[in-house]
């Protein structure tokens, strides 16, 4: 069944707040170990731009920095590590968990993660990065009303996230404020470590 195929493959989670280096780390950790690289955001993009009627629904969500619903999220991403679990060495899931919730449907209906990374950085540096995405992103959520948005809805929901990692001794901590290059760094010694 479509249920055992995911059961025993490897899932790393990458939280972080807007504009932490997630998207940018990951492409670097599919170069360097081959993981299939899933961004929860991506997905939710793609579907807006098949012009459908649920991604109607979801821009307007997107552009108030608010959570899709988590039924759409999680079906997004079963569907998309099932056309690709064939021929994956484990997958790096991109912006996920970003509540509580999401975190335990996905453990209980998938597979437990082996652990959590996550990047912390200041809201004034995630701030600055997204300010400076926004001149080429054309992103509908890559603006200053936007922006200051999302980062609420990160301290508000997404940090019990990360503080329920850290208690099951799940989380792996890297200082976002540098250049990818030295973030890079920090995230290879995790990866070196727990790939061993
Ligand atoms: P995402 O697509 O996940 O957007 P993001 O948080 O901004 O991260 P992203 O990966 O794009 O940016 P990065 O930090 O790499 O989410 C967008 C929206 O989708 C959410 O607000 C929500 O509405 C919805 N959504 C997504 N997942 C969901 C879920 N699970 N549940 C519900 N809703 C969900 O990079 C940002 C910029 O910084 C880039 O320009 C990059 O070049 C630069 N940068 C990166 N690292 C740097 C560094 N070290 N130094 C300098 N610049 C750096």
């Amino acid at each position: 069944s479509p249920e055992e195929v995911l059961k025993n493959i490897k899932v790393v989670f990458v939280i972080g707040g807007p504009g932490s280096g997630k998207g940018t780390q990951c492409e670097r950790i599919v170069a360097k170990y081959g993981f299939t690289h899933l961004s929860t955001g991506d997905l939710l993009r793609a579907e807006v731009a098949s012009g459908s009627a649920r991604g109607k629904e979801l821009t307007a969500i997107m552009e108030k920095g608010e959570l899709v619903p988590l039924d759409t999220v999680l079906q997004l991403l079963k569907e998309s590590m099932l056309a690709k679990a064939a021929d994956s060495k484990g997958f790096l899931i991109d912006g996920y968990p970003r509540e509580m919730e999401q975190g335990t449907r996905f453990e209980n209906e998938v597979t437990p993660c082996q652990f959590a990374l996550y990047f912390e950085v200041s809201d004034m540096t995630m701030t600055k990065r997204l300010m400076g995405r926004a001149e080429t992103s054309g992103r509908v959520d890559d603006n200053e009303d936007t922006i200051k948005k999302r980062l609420k809805t990160f301290h508000d929901i997404t940090t019990p996230v990360v503080d329920y990692y850290e208690k099951q001794g799940k989380l792996k901590k890297v200082s976002a404020e540098a250049g990818p290059a030295e973030v890079f760094t920090q995230v290879e010694g995790i990866f070196d470590e727990m790939l061993k």
